[in-house]
């Protein structure tokens, strides 16, 4: 990677804005922002004559000509994202006038950043460390204020502390047992092993709480997928709308209407929820059902979980014996919908109790998220570990470092040499050290930042 060049994006969404910003970091950014930005007025000046953290106001010049009027931000290293010279260009939010600007500044000598390439700037000067990086992409993406009070607690180093101690309380009794091998003349006393085994102890404890975290980390990360399953007109489509909060689907009392899967995101009690309404699982009558047909079959095979609406103003049909009997073995929740009506349906006994809800009041639907949020969160994550939950790419690591240090333990324990509870001690902290990226690689950090989009 290289840090000496100066880089320069866009840092807002691409399309029609009022306002877009284009930012420019690297040694040069003073120089570079110098050729293209002209200062208006007696309180502007030169970005290289401007003091830290000031606006000003000008125009941006491209070959002589004027492409926009604009507010430059100077912001001098080290107090930045970065901890580079960052020089931020606020214009005129228009596709093209942007891109304009964009161009003036590469053309002064910039070069267009890569997907993250500040972000991993800002960890490659120390600024964040790797947990915190990646905090700054979930922000970007969190969906509910759920994931966003994670993401936040994350990026301020909540996750980094607990795993910085983690790997220093390793490292400390790493470095305790190497005193021993160097001395070997020198057994290690009994009330000495133990507190080495109780440490080595604690520490895979705390993974385990970190290692449990990982199926809510990943919700909040990336949602979870729920498809909605059941008979035609049953009431999938009004459910989605209802659990959505406004008219997304169609509904209507002609069977079959819907005929594409819909998938949409709701926030379920902070949870980010994908609902996917299934155009009908039965018997195709023309070509467009059947392809909505098999698409529903797809999404469902990809759903986490499923929720099956009856119809409780009807008997039980064949078709929803078969629904009853072919997901027996999925994670779901049963809607009873329609309990406005008079009651027609009788339910065989199942495992779970069925939740009522009518989907043209509304009635019905709080219990409905009460529900989901209890079928996938589960209990096991405290509220204080819920704000620390590790992504996969964390697990992945500690699980290694669990494996290493329960070896190591064994070892102890076992009164095995103690070069290997060394060896295995080490493997389990350098895994720890993954996690804020104090042991990295290239292609670790490549994979990381390039999912990033860019600007960030
Ligand atoms: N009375 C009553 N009618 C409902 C309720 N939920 C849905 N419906 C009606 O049932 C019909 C089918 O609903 P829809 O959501 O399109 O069903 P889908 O085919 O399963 O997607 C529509 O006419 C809805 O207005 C409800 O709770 N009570
Ligand atoms: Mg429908």
């Amino acid at each position: 990677m290289n840090l000496d060049d100066t880089i320069a994006a866009i840092a807002t969404p691409l399309g029609e804005g009022g306002l877009a910003v284009i930012r420019i970091s690297g040694g040069n950014a003073l120089t570079v922002a110098e050729k293209v930005f002209t200062p208006i007025g007696g309180n502007s000046c030169k970005p290289s004559e401007a003091k830290s953290h000031t606006i000003h106001y000008g125009k941006v010049l491209r070959a002589g000509e004027r492409v926009d009027e604009v507010l430059c931000a100077v912001m001098l290293a080290p107090r930045t994202f970065t901890r580079e010279n960052i020089v931020e260009i606020t214009c005129h939010g228009g596709i093209l006038s942007t891109k304009t600007v964009l161009d003036a500044v590469l053309e002064a000598g910039a070069r267009l950043a890569l997907p993250g390439e500040f972000t991993q700037r800002a960890f490659l000067n120390g600024r964040l460390d790797l947990t915190q990086a990646e905090a700054v992409a979930d922000l970007i993406h969190a969906r509910t204020e759920l994931a966003l009070s994670a993401a936040n607690e994350q990026l301020a180093g909540k996750l980094s502390a607990r795993i910085n101690q983690l790997r220093d309380d390793l490292m400390h009794t790493l470095a305790h047992i190497e005193a021993h091998i160097d001395f070997p003349e020198e057994d290690i006393a009994p009330d000495t092993r133990a507190n080495l085994e109780g440490r080595m102890e604690r520490g895979i404890d705390f993974m385990d709480e970190l290692l449990r975290t990982a199926s809510e980390g990943q919700i909040l990360r990336r949602g979870i997928r729920a498809a909605i399953i059941g008979r035609p007109n049953a009431g999938k489509s009004s459910l989605l709308n209802q659990l959505l909060g406004h008219e997304r689907a169609i509904v209507s009392p002609i069977a079959g209407t819907t005929r594409d899967t819909i998938e949409e995101t709701a926030n379920v009690r902070g949870i980010p929820v994908v609902f996917i309404d299934t155009a009908g699982l039965r018997e195709a009558k023309d070509e467009i059902e059947s392809e909505g047909i098999r698409r529903s079959r797809e999404s469902l095979a990809r759903a986490e979980f499923i929720i099956h609406v009856l119809d409780a103003s009807e008997p039980l049909t064949k078709e929803d014996e078969m629904f009853l009997a072919e997901f027996s073995d999925k994670k779901r929740i049963l809607v009873l919908n329609k309990t406005d009506l008079p009651r027609k349906l009788v339910m065989p006994t199942l495992k779970a109790s069925p939740v009522n809800v009518c989907c043209v009041s509304g009635n019905g639907i709080q219990q409905l998220k009460d529900a989901i949020k209890s079928l996938v969160w589960s209990g096991a994550v405290t509220n204080e570990m819920a704000q620390v939950t590790i992504n996969s790419r964390h697990q992945d690591a500690l699980r290694r470092a669990r494996e290493a240090g329960q070896l190591a333990l064994d070892a102890l324990r076992a009164e095995a040499s103690l070069e290997f509870v060394a060896l295995d001690l080490r493997i389990s902290a350098n895994a720890v050290g993954e996690v804020v990226g104090k042991t990295t690689t290239e292609d670790l950090l490549d994979s990381i930042f390039s999912t990033f989009c860019l600007g960030k």
